[in-house]
């Protein structure tokens, strides 16, 4: 099979009918910014099944407009914390925490891919990525700042990221959920999060369940409080997005909020740039500062539209690339945190190159841009399609055959993002 071909196959055989899993076992369900991933990947070959795996996802929303970070669709004893721990009352049941919201920006690719045959779905779509939009503000943001907070890691994304470590400390280990992992019994430990951060992401859950998932509650006693770069970045990527979108489905009144949104992220985004380490970083909400960890979150800057660091961003992964460390990891190989094989400490994700390769190559950084595209495509081409990949000797880890690392092979494979 060619490479097209086998990528193609990854996204068909982790098909659940309409959504597509990360991979098979250990992740059985639809998960949030995966699908986004995933839909900009099938939309290089079938447009109709990428506004399915939006629209299912879309099934999760909730009356308040959150997009949830898991939709159960379908009961599966392969992974923990499942719908029981979560308690969260919704039909499909969900999970009840956001992630990245990369929504819009996906919506936005498969129409402009498609073109005009995909203005209806992408109209009936448009009304649900607003109220979206909104929740962020009323749920995150609630006093305008500009910056929406994040609640706990599993929202980020990058779940055990090392600028996470000081915070969570805060985060007590006792749950009153036991404790059943299964992710170990599929993957090595090794390279998974640790029995101690399982604790403080469980003990997390209990607390905002005991709310009853209320969003103002949850943002007041939550002793884990980060406005993640990454998010905050990709958030307003998506608002531009949205704002193309509105300017075709959407009233004035519209435009002009999410214009007006755009403009407040845009100075207070550039404000997480740190002039002594020389990157963007996330700032703990609770202590006040910002969090002196370079990650990989902190190029996501360039690809919300903020191009005036890129040239520096540029050449810190070209100094990597000229030493021999493949693009983009997860955590500065230097710092003292840096663990080449576990999750989010050091391995590459395609998906993050993607958007940043995507973001040099609009604020004119052509060269690097396609060094980051090259190496993404290399490693998957060497390895496999991994979850993610060990950025110093290039190995393949955690999952196999997996969902969006196959979608970043076809976009990337087309040159998108280059
Ligand atoms: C928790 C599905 C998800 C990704 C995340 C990645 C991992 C889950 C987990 O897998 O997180 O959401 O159980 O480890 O960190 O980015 O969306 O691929």
């Amino acid at each position: 099979m060619n490479r097209i071909a086998s990528a193609r196959a990854i996204l068909a055989a982790n098909d659940r009918g309409g959504y597509t899993v990360p991979t098979d076992r250990l992740y059985p369900f639809q998960w949030n910014w995966d699908s986004a991933f995933v839909a900009m990947g099938w939309a290089t070959f079938d447009a109709a099944r990428a506004w399915r795996e939006i629209e299912r996802l879309l099934e999760g929303q909730w009356e308040d407009g959150l997009v949830p970070q898991i939709v159960f669709h379908a009961p599966s004893d392969d992974y923990f914390p499942g719908p029981e721990v979560w308690g969260v009352e919704h039909t499909p049941p969900t999970s009840g925490i956001p992630q990245p919201p990369v929504l819009a920006t996906a919506v936005r690719f498969v129409l402009e891919r498609q073109g005009p045959a995909g203005i209806k779905r992408a109209r009936a779509t448009y009304p649900k990525l607003v109220r979206n939009h909104l929740w962020w503000e009323r749920a995150r943001d609630p006093e305008r700042s500009g910056l929406v907070a994040t609640l706990h890691p599993w929202e980020t994304g990058m779940d055990n990221s090392p600028a996470w470590d000081a915070a969570l400390d805060r985060v007590p280990t006792e749950t009153t959920t036991e404790i059943r992992r299964r992710d170990i019994g599929h993957v090595d430990a090794a390279f998974r999060p640790r029995g101690i951060e399982y604790q403080r992401f469980i003990h997390l859950v209990d607390l905002f369940r005991e709310t009853g998932w209320n969003a103002r509650r949850m943002l007041e006693i939550s002793p884990f409080k980060i406005a993640d770069v990454g998010t905050n970045a990709i958030l307003l990527r998506a608002e531009r997005d949205l704002l193309a979108l509105a300017e075709q489905f959407g009233d004035g009144g519209e435009c002009a909020a999410i214009a007006e949104r755009i403009a407040r992220k845009e100075t207070v985004l550039a404000g997480l740039w740190d002039e002594a380490l020389g990157h963007y970083l996330s700032r703990d909400l609770i202590g006040g500062h910002l969090i002196p960890i370079r990650t990989s979150a902190g190029f996501l800057p360039i690809f919300a539209g903020l191009h005036g660091r890129a040239p520096a961003l540029a050449g810190r992964l070209e100094g990597w690339r000229d030493r021999g460390i493949a693009l983009v990891p997860s955590t500065d190989p230097d710092a003292p945190s840096f663990e080449p094989q576990r999750y989010w400490r050091g391995p590459v994700w395609a998906v993050v190159n993607w958007m940043i390769a995507r973001g040099l190559q609009e604020a004119g950084e052509g060269a690097v841009a396609r060094s980051v595209a090259a190496d993404t495509r290399r490693l998957i081409g060497d390895a496999g399609f991994s979850e993610y990949f060990n950025p110093l000797d290039r190995a393949g880890i955690g999952g196999e055959a997996f969902s969006w690392t196959a979608a970043i092979d076809l976009l990337l494979g087309e040159g998108e993002g280059r």
